[in-house]
């Protein structure tokens, strides 16, 4: 006789709740009361918290995402497979992008170059029956050469938009910022939640089947999403380094450490991260730790490096992904080669559509049962 679904249900429940006092609580937008101890150290010391969940002020109007009456716009762009219907929803890459801000693909070379890799990764998702989502993070949450170009126009007496660092202007964390006030990757991060939102509202997107992904700080980010919302199912961090898929404990002269990173980009993080500048060795929870609070049946996570990508530190993203992958073995369920993938390909600093490739190979076993 078969098991009864509501008996495999409490054991899987039961399960993830002995690999939640290990690995800390599984996903789910974080709130004080059920939050566990690591998840609390990483948003108090490297992430900083999102003030809101999903706010009472935003609205939808077509592929667009109005919060605060439209001061702040997130626009979607959509590639979607032939023969998605709501009678046959299909699954969906979330994915962010620096590009588009303004509401236009710029011309000079590098952006041409990205839209050439974006239009690659889209035809062959699309192929293979995903549909792609791309928006602007710096709509959202502005990133370092878009705070550069908003610091100039200030200085320059330019006329300024409503709300130059977008949600951190609506829902605060620019100004009134404190130690743990959300940093631009738990912004970013949030945003993908909102986004996730907007995808529960489309009948030919499948909401169950949603991937976040991203490359390098966007690989950060996606951690963080998977991290704080549980409705990802797949988690996919290309060369995110260190604050992503990196250990900080292990040590690797070539890769970015902390003092570097919050040096560089301090408001991609918490005030708090900076304490730990100098201090890689002693943090108390590391980033196998953070990965492994994705864990959970159903929930898959995806890790890759560049061989030559030394700054990110491809040794260090691999041990990390083995070591997150025993949060899903502690469930009782297949971690490394099962609910965790991994690659190395030979080369840079990259996401290519040969890392979505080997991506959607993992994917389709786990979403489409191929
Ligand atoms: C680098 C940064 C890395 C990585 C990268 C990127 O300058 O040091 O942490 O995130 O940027 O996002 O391209």
């Amino acid at each position: 006789m078969s098991t009864p679904n509501s008996l495999v249900n409490a054991t899987l429940v039961a399960m993830a709740m002995t690999a939640s006092a290990l690995f800390g609580a599984v996903g789910g937008e974080e709130n004080g009361a059920c939050m566990s101890e690591t998840k609390k150290w990483f948003l108090d010391n490297v992430y900083g918290h999102a003030p809101v969940g999903r706010p009472a002020d935003m609205s939808f109007c077509g592929n667009t995402i109005l919060f605060a009456g439209g001061k702040v716009k997130i626009n979607l762009t959509v590639a979607m497979p032939k023969g998605a219907s709501p009678e046959k929803p299909c699954p969906v890459l979330l994915m962010g992008d620096f590009r588009t801000w303004n509401n236009g693909m710029r011309d000079d070379k590098e952006s041409m170059e990205f839209k050439r890799k974006q239009d690659a990764i889209d035809s062959c998702a699309t192929a293979r029956g995903y549909a792609v989502i791309h928006y602007d993070l710096n709509e959202a949450a502005p990133d370092q050469p878009r705070r550069r170009e908003l610091e100039k126009m200030a200085k320059n007496g330019e006329a300024m938009p409503t709300c130059p660092h977008g949600v951190f202007d609506i829902y605060g964390g620019e100004t009134d910022r404190t130690d743990t006030s959300w940093g631009t990757i738990r912004a970013w991060a949030w945003c993908h939640s909102r986004v996730m939102d907007w995808i529960e509202a489309q009948p030919a997107l499948d909401h169950r089947r949603v991937a976040v992904l991203g490359h390098s700080r966007l690989g950060k980010t996606a951690l963080c999403a998977g991290v704080t919302d549980s409705r990802f199912k797949v988690v996919y961090s290309n060369a995110s380094g260190c604050g992503g898929a990196k250990l900080n404990r292990m040590a690797l002269p070539r890769s970015e450490n902390i003092a570097q990173i919050t040096s560089r980009f301090p408001y991609w993080f918490c005030r708090n991260f900076n304490k730990w500048a100098g201090r890689d060795a002693e943090v108390p929870y590391d980033q196998d730790e953070w990965m492994g609070l994705i864990a959970a049946p159903g929930r898959y996570l995806y890790v890759a490096s560049g061989s030559e990508d030394h700054w990110a530190g491809p040794e260090g993203e691999k041990a990390a992904a083995e070591s997150a992958a025993k949060a899903w073995d502690a469930l009782g369920l297949k971690g490394m080669g099962g609910h965790v993938g991994y690659h190395c390909h030979k080369g840079p600093h990259d996401l290519d559509v040969g890392d979505i490739g080997k991506f959607l190979d993992f994917c389709d076993i786990r979403l489409l049962n191929k």
